[in-house]
């Protein structure tokens, strides 16, 4: 018995477009093929649509404490906000707590996220206490389906040394786990900070000021000198510059698996933000850079040498925001964006920026392929789940704070009309959005179990 066909429509997959029906059953596509028909099963109309793999935002941060304020949106919310914009599976940061195991701080999270998952959920772990026996916990973590692990390189509390860095990527090698890091240089901040802070220098735009280009580069290149030392995989997360991203470039032209991810934030603003009256809620780390760390990461992108785009999803209301009206360092870093990841980068390829195969490569089957996820996410093939986004060209949406479902008060996407628009998402083949409203129900979302040793080759 298939339970639904989708008809007509454009097939869109990382390598090609075609016209296509599909039969979905039990949440599996199980036929692509012309001319499907099935008496009793649901059918949906795509004619003039396309039909693409549900996005997988790699980097999201629901319910997360960061210094004095928690980020906005609960599990439900953003996994919510994540189906009304074609997101089907979420990846999470489980943050590891001093003295706690790798496996023990994600099932913490996974009791928390279930209930309240509109859709697929995996994780990432933050390792913030690297201890002889969290190290030896590596190959257990990996099998039991969390095996990317991210490092901070800056923020009190989380961040960690070269010296803890270089353990990590040395057993990830053994170990078929991918270390993540967030690059930037926090002794360069610091001394950055209280000299402008003395100065009196105290608005967003310090912000930027405090951790510009280089700061971010110098600290890229130090994760990849390592990760080559030990020819472990690197995967930068949130890559927002020109030099560091032409270190990335360097060190896969030599055969080195770097991977890199950047947001959306980074791609359609620049550092002209921070002048704005409403700078502060665009105050993230790394800070977004001027245009030609704009311009380089398009063409990273085009290139290649950026694998995937994912949001760094972590919200603040805009009272939090206002900590730091007087004082740049009080502004809880992070923005908005799982909502609007895949509008906005589907977007950009309907004028032409990229192909749309090329935006269904980044946004969906790489994350999928790299974190160890596919084919069964990612995709759209016979097997794999059926996660299905039906997307009209033609729909003109300008984002508002009203149209969209996060629950934070404000967008920075606010203003930013979009041609083309997610119209429907399926997850598992089951409907969850429809036309501008979620049709879901919280604790459908499933654990998603990756398995270690990417499957993207360089
Ligand atoms: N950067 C942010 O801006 N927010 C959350 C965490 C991060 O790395
Ligand atoms: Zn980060
Ligand atoms: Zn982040």
């Amino acid at each position: 018995m298939i339970d639904l066909i989708i008809k007509n429509g454009t097939i869109i997959t990382a390598s090609e477009s075609y016209l296509a029906d599909l039969a979905i059953r039990g949440g599996k596509i199980v036929t692509i093929g012309q001319g499907l028909e099935h008496p009793g099963a649901e059918t949906v109309d795509a004619l003039g649509k396309y039909v693409l793999p549900g996005a997988i935002d790699a980097h999201v941060h629901l319910e997360t404490p960061v210094g004095a304020a928690v980020s906005a949106d609960t599990y439900e919310t953003g996994t919510l906000a994540a189906a009304c914009g074609g997101v089907t599976t979420v990846f999470d940061f489980a943050v590891q707590g001093k003295g706690q195991g790798l496996v023990e701080a994600v099932e913490e999270r996974v009791k928390i996220f279930k209930p309240q998952a509109c859709v697929d959920f995996a994780f990432h772990t933050a390792i913030t206490d690297l201890t002889p026996a969290v190290l030896a916990e590596f190959e257990k973590s990996v099998t039991y389906g969390v095996p990317s692990f991210k490092l901070y390189m800056v923020y009190k509390d989380l961040m960690v040394d070269d010296g803890v860095l270089a353990d990590a990527l040395e057993k990830s090698k053994e170990s078929g786990a991918l270390i993540a890091v967030h690059a930037e240089n926090p002794a360069l901040i610091e001394r950055r900070t209280q000299r402008l802070l003395a100065a009196g220098k105290t608005s967003a735009w310090y912000h930027y000021e405090s951790r510009p280009e280089f700061v971010e580069a110098e600290a890229i290149k130090r994760a990849i000198h390592l990760a080559k030392a030990f020819n472990a995989p690197l995967y930068i997360v949130h890559l927002a510059c020109k030099e560091g991203l032409a270190e990335v470039t360097k060190a896969r032209d030599e055969g080195y698996k770097i991977y890199a991810e950047t947001c959306p934030q980074y791609l359609n603003f620049t550092n002209e933000v921070y002048q704005r009256k409403d700078g502060r809620n665009f105050v993230c780390s790394p800070p977004i850079k001027g245009q030609e760390s704009q311009d380089a990461l398009w063409d990273g992108i085009r290139r290649g040498d950026i694998q995937t785009v994912a949001t760094d999803h972590c919200p603040f209301q805009s009272f939090e925001k206002d900590w730091g009206k007087d004082d740049f360092t009080k502004i809880p870093n992070g923005c908005m964006g799982i909502e609007n990841l895949y509008p906005y980068m589907l977007g950009a390829a309907n004028r032409g920026k990229l192909s749309f195969n090329k935006a269904v490569e980044i946004c969906a089957t790489n994350p999928a392929k790299i974190f160890g996820c596919a084919p069964e996410k990612g995709t759209i093939a016979v097997g794999s789940d059926a996660d299905i986004v039906i997307y009209d060209p033609a729909k003109k949406v300008t984002i508002s704070q009203q149209n969209m479902h996060s629950a934070v008060d404000y967008t920075i996407w606010e203003g930013v009309t979009l041609t083309g628009y997610p119209v429907l998402t399926f997850s598992r083949g089951q409907l969850v959005y429809k036309e501008g409203q979620f049709v879901g129900q919280p604790g459908w979302g499933k654990f998603v179990k990756c398995r270690g040793r990417n499957e993207l080759s360089n």
